[in-house]
């Protein structure tokens, strides 16, 4: 490699290899109890734990470490509101035709449509934007590369996150998102990503069979 700034990796751990075995298969354990959840308790969750497990997704890896994400944690009932409004008012455009026949067809086995009042009774709504300028430093206006990428990893360390501190969570894309700009006062060069719901689960919750059908290791896994 060529010669740069950096310090001896210090904070890694060797689990002895059975142990890691166990860490892996508990690891799965765990998250294959995560599920989207589309019916939330208006239980409310302390800020704290929103704040760590954005610094969770902060780390994760990402284009030349320019940290291409900014995170919206909504709380206000006032805010929320305005997010369901505008939300609704675009997903029933989507359902009454602008989907077309078979993405509506894909969507049958999870029983979405255009009411979200999730969006007003969960505690916590986090709105995720990417950049595509930016930079290490806040005042940096350079290009940021593989920005979907990084993002994308990012949310799956926010999901984990919510996931392993005992919430539950959906992952949200309204479409178009571009309201979500507007009421988190975000700036132009930053586009909406996604939003997560986060919360308690309500006591009627549940899970689409459709969802509870993973593909098999032989369908997902190839080795060589
Ligand atoms: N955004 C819409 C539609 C939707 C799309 C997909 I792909 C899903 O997996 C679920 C829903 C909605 O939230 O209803």
């Amino acid at each position: 490699m060529k010669d740069h700034d950096s310090s001896p990796l210090t904070d890694y751990i060797e689990y002895p290899a059975e142990q890691m075995l166990s860490r892996s298969e508990q690891f799965y354990q765990d998250i294959k109890r995560r599920h989207s959840i589309r019916k939330f308790s208006d239980k409310p969750v302390d800020k704290r734990i929103i704040e760590n497990c954005i610094k969770a997704a902060g780390t994760a890896p990402n284009g030349a470490n320019h940290q291409p994400w900014h995170f919206v944690a909504i709380n206000s009932a006032e805010v929320k509101k305005q997010v369901r409004e505008q939300a609704e008012l675009h997903e029933q455009g989507f359902y009454s035709g602008r989907a077309g026949e078979e993405w509506l067809d894909a969507l049958k086995p999870l029983g979405t449509d255009a009411s979200k009042p999730y969006l007003e009774h969960a505690p916590w709504l986090i709105a995720i934007f990417s950049q595509k300028k930016g930079g290490l430093n806040p005042e940096d206006k350079n290009t940021n590369y593989y920005v979907h990428e990084s993002v994308g990893i990012a949310t799956g360390f926010l999901i984990n996150a919510l996931h392993s501190s005992g919430l539950v969570t959906l992952t949200h894309t309204p479409k178009p998102m571009s309201f979500l700009s507007k009421i988190c006062q975000r700036p132009d060069d930053e586009r909406p990503y996604m939003l997560l719901i986060a919360g308690y689960p309500a006591d009627d919750a549940t899970v689409p069979k459709h969802a509870q059908s993973k593909k098999s290791l032989d369908e997902i896994l190839t080795f060589m």
